[in-house]
């Protein structure tokens, strides 16, 4: 494979050098507000340090709605430029050693190779994601009226087989983890038995968990509407609750923020999920009306907050509670790589800013009753600007200090016009 431009690390190193005084100045002096907090901002940024959220590889691709798609240049045109694109952002950013692959939109010809050239980039695989809301040119049988849950037996053994398949390319892969995401549903009252349609949901994913390998986790991602106009089957966590613990251990809930009605309170759903032992995941994103697929923080960075502030809570209860986080967004008007990046900050800012929350306090505040208290507290976290402790973790881990001023230097999206002419055809962000 012919060697493509990639950002180099002298050129990280020149600019870190020029920032890095000041950086250091921010640092210290954050470090002195904490310190009098009894936080330690050194052992904060050995756990920024150890975030990591991973990527999707549709998010890569420049994304549309069904009025329309304005395809950038320089867009990704297979598997292997998606990975690239994915490895500037970790190079940068270095909190996102993952991606997330779409099956079939990545099927890998070889899994070997794109394993292996995964591993010369320095990222790995994280869950894949299923696809049975789309007909795919060679499919026998169309999903149009549902997959797992559609009337005829034939369409669902079909969905059954091919979630089967994705976990066999995870393996290949040396993932662990199946994403399984199903768009059935009804468009009008009447038109899908609600107990049957759940039924042979939960029966085609018994299929699925049965060839699941013990050290692999199963994700039920719920969502409450869009492409079904009335119905959707597995429609809020608490269908996916009942689904995940139908089946065992190995599965356990996937919350999309956008997958909720607007003002849906998703931290106490996420509080809910940590308490009843079935949170498995994160698709990142936000959104303002629907599934509107923005940038993660952009526009409810308190909520993202208050769902970390959930997470660390649960993790401070269980040292072995690890989900799975993973940003799942459509970038319609940005270059996606400088969303994704922006992003996985944004989200390892919520993560930062739940660690200086002072439990104790909030804990002696619930008991008082005392509201006023209870929410300052967390505000006292929420509002500390932990961009120093961000750059720092980037920089001590080889990133760059400014990942965004860095990327637009570099060139990368010209340069990647320049090697990747568009084909007019491939695209590989989501409409
Ligand atoms: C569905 C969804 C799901 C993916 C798709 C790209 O809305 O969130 O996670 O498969 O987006
Ligand atoms: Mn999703």
């Amino acid at each position: 494979m012919s060697e493509t431009y990639r950002i180099s690390n002298d050129q990280i190193q020149d600019q870190n050098t020029a920032a890095q005084a000041s950086l250091q100045d921010d640092f210290d002096h954050l470090g002195m507000q904490l310190a009098r907090r009894g936080i330690s901002i050194e052992e904060i940024t050995r756990e920024a340090q150890g975030f990591a959220v991973a990527l999707p590889s549709w998010g890569v691709g420049t994304g549309g709605t069904r009025f329309g798609r304005f395809p950038g240049i320089g867009e990704p045109r297979d598997i292997f430029e998606k990975l690239e694109d994915c490895a500037a952002v970790q190079q940068l950013v270095r909190c996102t050693p993952t991606i997330s692959l779409h099956i079939p939109w990545d099927r890998p010809d070889d899994p070997a190779e794109l394993r292996e050239r995964a591993a010369h980039l320095g990222i790995s695989f994280d869950a894949i994601n299923s696809n049975t809301f789309q007909d795919q040119p060679e499919q026998a049988l169309s999903y149009r009226f549902g997959s797992l849950t559609h009337t005829d037996a034939t369409v669902r053994q079909q969905a059954i087989k091919h979630n089967q398949e994705c976990i066999e390319v995870g393996q290949q892969l040396g993932s662990t983890a199946l994403t399984v995401w199903i768009a059935d549903g009804g468009n009008f009252p009447g038109q899908l038995d609600f107990r049957g349609a759940l039924g042979r949901y939960i029966d085609g994913l018994r299929e699925i968990y049965s060839v699941l390998p013990v050290d692999w986790r199963m994700f039920l991602e719920h969502k409450f509407f869009e492409p079904a106009f009335y119905s959707t089957v597995n429609n809020d966590w608490g269908t996916s609750y009942l689904c995940a613990a139908e089946l065992g251990d190995q599965a356990s809930c996937l919350v999309d923020l956008g997958h909720h009605a607007p003002n849906v309170n998703i931290e106490m759903i996420v509080a809910r999920l940590i308490q009843f032992g079935k949170l498995g995941g994160f698709h990142f994103n936000d959104s303002k009306y629907g599934d509107d697929d923005l940038d993660s923080g952009s526009i409810h960075p308190f909520q993202l907050f208050l769902v970390f502030h959930e997470l660390i809570g649960a993790h401070r209860d269980d040292a072995s509670f690890a989900p799975a986080y993973m940003l799942d967004q459509s970038h319609n008007v940005t270059d996606p790589i400088e969303s994704l990046m922006t992003s996985a900050m944004e989200v390892q800012r919520a993560f930062v800013q739940a660690l200086l929350v002072d439990r104790k306090a909030l804990a002696e505040h619930q008991g008082a009753n005392d509201a006023i208290m209870a929410l300052g507290t967390l505000r006292a976290a929420y509002q500390c600007d932990v961009s120093p402790i961000l750059a720092m973790a980037r920089l001590r881990s080889g990133g760059a200090i400014d990942a965004l001023g860095l990327y637009r230097k570099s060139g990368y999206r010209s340069k990647k016009g320049v090697e990747r002419p568009s084909d007019g055809v491939s695209s590989a962000g989501i409409v």
